[in-house]
């Protein structure tokens, strides 16, 4: 099927093969497109896997599938699919066909953040995370770890190609750029600021605020109790020990709150939901290679990765009886504070028992 997009190519202003063209002239033969993403896709995701959607449908005319890999359940994400209709396929329900082009968006195959059959071949992996994957033999890549958000590279592809941008896709990316860059110190480039200062004026600013400022369970702030009665000063670090997060992007909220301590350059949650213990992290210094660190860390105990401040994964615990939880735990404190060259030492509670218990008795 011929292009149906503007082609700067062929009206002789430019000669140079862009990234968006070269992403489109591999999928001219496949009958359809199917997205993948990380597990718990979050808003970067959603919006990268949305913009590729509407290049494809509206330059080639294929059918294409949003997935979801687990579940989706902190609110603000949740009220993004909801408000914006994202129509997502989850990921155990996909048979996918002979022929039909897988695209992973906002993360890199073999890093142990997806659940689908690795031996699918994969056409194209777009994403800007510093943890390397395995990406030999697939046909397009374009990983750009200097930039805050996978929806600036897509993005720029819309802009190149001359798509319009309805309203509903302006958003999504607007707020998958948004939630990348909202840290301190804030991981941006010059790109990410011209893809916001394009969809600020397509965007729906009025869905913008309901989804971030969704509405929040009971749960949520019995989480953030838990977290911050669990919460344990080392030097420049502070640990937060969570037993039970309701839902594991949690531990994310936890550390974004808590890198906000001004007494500490690290802030690292380790929560418990179901047998996984989840671990996020973020700094407050530059070159801080947040990512590296929590990958070493962890090592054969789980997988993890990220960006220079920011970092996340996961420990599978060999069991759920406490103690086995308290093992994995000591041995996670132990090798952070070894990592982060602190001297072992016991943690300073950041709310003392005696503040807890006086409060409750208030
Ligand atoms: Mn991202």
């Amino acid at each position: 099927m011929a292009r149906q997009c503007a082609d700067s190519r062929m009206n002789g202003r430019s000669t140079v093969i862009r990234r968006s063209d070269r992403f489109l002239d591999g999928l001219t033969q496949v009958p359809a497109v199917t997205f993948v993403s990380h597990v718990h896709p979050d808003p970067d995701s959603l919006g990268s896997m949305m913009a590729l959607s509407h290049l494809v449908e509206t330059c080639l005319g294929k059918p294409t599938r949003l997935t979801c890999d687990g579940l989706i359940s902190r609110a603000e994400n949740r009220a993004m699919v909801d408000l914006l209709n994202i129509p997502l396929v989850p990921i155990r329900k996909v048979e996918f066909q002979e022929g039909e082009a897988l695209v992973m968006v906002d993360s890199q195959p073999g890093t142990g953040r997806h659940t689908f059959d690795p031996n699918i071949p994969i056409y194209a992996v777009i994403d800007h995370h510093d943890t390397k994957g395995n990406t030999d033999g697939v046909p397009f890549v374009d990983v750009r770890s200097g930039l805050g958000a996978t929806c600036s590279v897509v993005t720029s592809y819309l802009i190149e190609q001359n798509v319009t941008v309805p309203p509903r896709l302006a958003t999504g990316l607007l707020y998958g750029i948004e939630t990348e860059l909202s840290g301190y110190p804030r991981e941006a480039s010059e790109l990410d600021d011209i893809a916001l200062l394009f969809l600020y004026p397509l965007a729906d600013k009025d869905l913008l605020a309901r989804i971030r400022n969704a509405r929040l369970p009971q749960r949520h702030f019995e989480c953030m109790l838990q977290a911050l009665q669990s919460s344990f000063i080392y030097d420049r670090l502070i640990i937060s020990w969570v037993n039970e997060l309701p839902q594991p992007e949690l531990a994310a909220e936890v550390v974004d709150f808590l890198i906000r301590f001004e007494e500490v350059d690290w802030a690292v949650c380790a929560g418990v939901y179901k047998d996984k213990l989840v671990l996020s992290v973020r700094a407050a210094v530059e070159d801080a290679q947040a990512g590296e660190m929590l990958r070493q860390v962890v090592g054969t105990m789980g997988s993890a990765g990220g960006h220079d401040r920011r970092a996340g994964g996961t420990i599978t615990l060999p069991s759920t009886a406490p103690s086995a939880i308290e093992n994995v735990q000591a041995e996670l404190r132990r090798r952070l504070l070894k990592a982060l060259k602190i001297d072992e030492c016991r943690g300073q509670r950041l709310v003392s028992k005696r503040e807890i218990l006086q409060n409750l008795q208030s």
